[in-house]
């Protein structure tokens, strides 16, 4: 039996989320399972496992502990009713897009969302007659304006990627739900210890867990977790025959990145709001989008929704794209590298990276301008991070 978490505080949640399958050894690591097919004991055992009368793991694309273990977990950390682990994040974008949507059906998404969950959608999706609207979803009025009689899905990522711009949740939910629609937040940026929509009225919430939750750049992967059984029903019916699965061993990686996860992600905010308030009042900043920051234009609704302001910071420097240009080229701790959430301190330029497939016109409406630069603060010290901007900085 696994420990019993409720009322329980984050960190123990973190640390003993979801149920060790290994009740023969006592291991107290969840072993991998790594196997593509389990045996029945015979023949109607088999077949009271496929038609669901008896419990029992058949196939790995359908269902395997280790896996299992993790989307528990996982569950368990969002306040949902089960969870479906996929290969990558986009597997998981796309599968939500594949359940709720299809032929002569709209959707509503935020305009700064990650790059292939706009893109996929305008050039995948739409061959198939889904219809979409990417609108600033940061304004409730112009959600309101966007939903349709055949709105099916509203989508919001939040805070933004990578504009830091953030969405109510709650007020998008009420929207959602008036219009017969149901709301997804990509939780990314957040993790579940900083934000958990589905306790705020989104029906559905997914990550990339290649980025916080798994937390040592060295897996990509993604998870969708439902607030309804009907819900996880839906989505994982559609992930068990399109495929887009996790793997048991990804699942073990993932599974063990995730058991630090709390302490990384409040470690990481505390060197962020620093690091923020540093690059703001330096001269050679032009702007800050940080939602620890007084001056964040959403600074209350991120107090009220958000367990915590996150690692992740937008800014421009004075000079635009070549003084960008000029830190990304000279800082010496953060590796200029796209993806975020790792433990280690990241810096990219999305215009020409993760946002590079957005036609520039709708890239500049959604506020991703040349010259934004995005750190993805890590768990270094915050004084050697604070010296390291300071010297490339100095350079402009
Ligand atoms: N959702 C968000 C908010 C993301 O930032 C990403 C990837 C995805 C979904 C897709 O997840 P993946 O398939 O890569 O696991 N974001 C990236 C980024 O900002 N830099 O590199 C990848």
């Amino acid at each position: 039996m696994s420990l019993d978490l409720k009322g329980k505080g984050i960190n123990t949640r973190v640390t003993h989320a979801g149920e060790n399958p290994d009740s023969i050894h006592g291991s107290v690591a969840v072993p991998i399972y790594q196997t593509s097919t389990f045996k029945f004991r015979d023949a109607d055992h088999g077949a009271r496992c496929f038609n669901g009368d008896e419990k029992g793991y058949v196939y790995t694309r359908i269902g395997n502990p280790t896996i299992n273990t993790f989307e528990e977990a996982v569950t368990e950390l969002e306040h949902g009713f089960g969870g479906i682990a996929t290969a990558s994040g986009m597997a998981a974008v796309s599968s939500v897009y594949m359940t709720y949507l299809g032929a002569g059906l709209h959707m509503v998404g935020t305009d700064a969302v990650y790059g292939s969950s706009r893109m996929v959608m305008e050039e995948e999706f739409s061959r198939f007659d889904v219809d979409y609207s990417f609108v600033d979803t940061s304004d409730l009025d112009k959600v309101r304006q966007a939903m349709r009689p055949n709105t099916k899905l509203l989508y919001i990522e939040t805070p933004a990627n990578p504009t830091i711009k953030l969405t109510d949740i709650a007020a998008c939910a009420e929207i959602a739900h008036d219009h017969g629609a149901i709301l997804v937040v990509d939780n990314t940026f957040m993790s579940p210890v900083l934000q958990n929509p589905l306790e705020l009225g989104a029906d559905v919430v997914l990550h990339s867990i290649t980025k916080y939750i798994n937390g040592h750049t060295d897996v990509v992967g993604g998870v969708i977790i439902a607030k309804t059984e009907k819900d996880f029903a839906r989505i994982k019916g559609v992930i068990n025959s399109t495929g887009g699965t996790m793997d048991p061993h990804q699942s073990w990686l993932v599974l063990r990145g995730m058991r630090t996860l709390s302490l990384r992600v409040k470690r990481g905010e505390e060197n962020a709001q620093k690091l923020a308030e540093f690059l703001e009042s330096h001269p050679k900043i032009d702007w800050v989008r940080y939602p620890g920051l007084k001056s964040h234009p959403q600074h209350d609704l991120a107090t009220r929704q958000m367990n915590g302001y996150g690692s992740m910071i937008s800014f421009e420097v004075k000079g635009g794209v070549e003084g960008g240009k000029i830190v990304l080229n000279n800082v010496k701790i953060p590796q200029l590298a796209v993806s975020l959430g790792g433990y280690e301190s990241l810096i990219q330029h999305p215009a020409s990276m993760t946002h590079h497939n957005i036609p520039e016109a709708e890239r500049l409406e959604a506020g991703i301008t040349d010259g934004l630069v995005r750190i993805a603060v890590g768990t270094e010290d915050v004084e050697d991070l604070q010296a390291d901007l300071e010297q490339a900085l100095a350079l402009i």
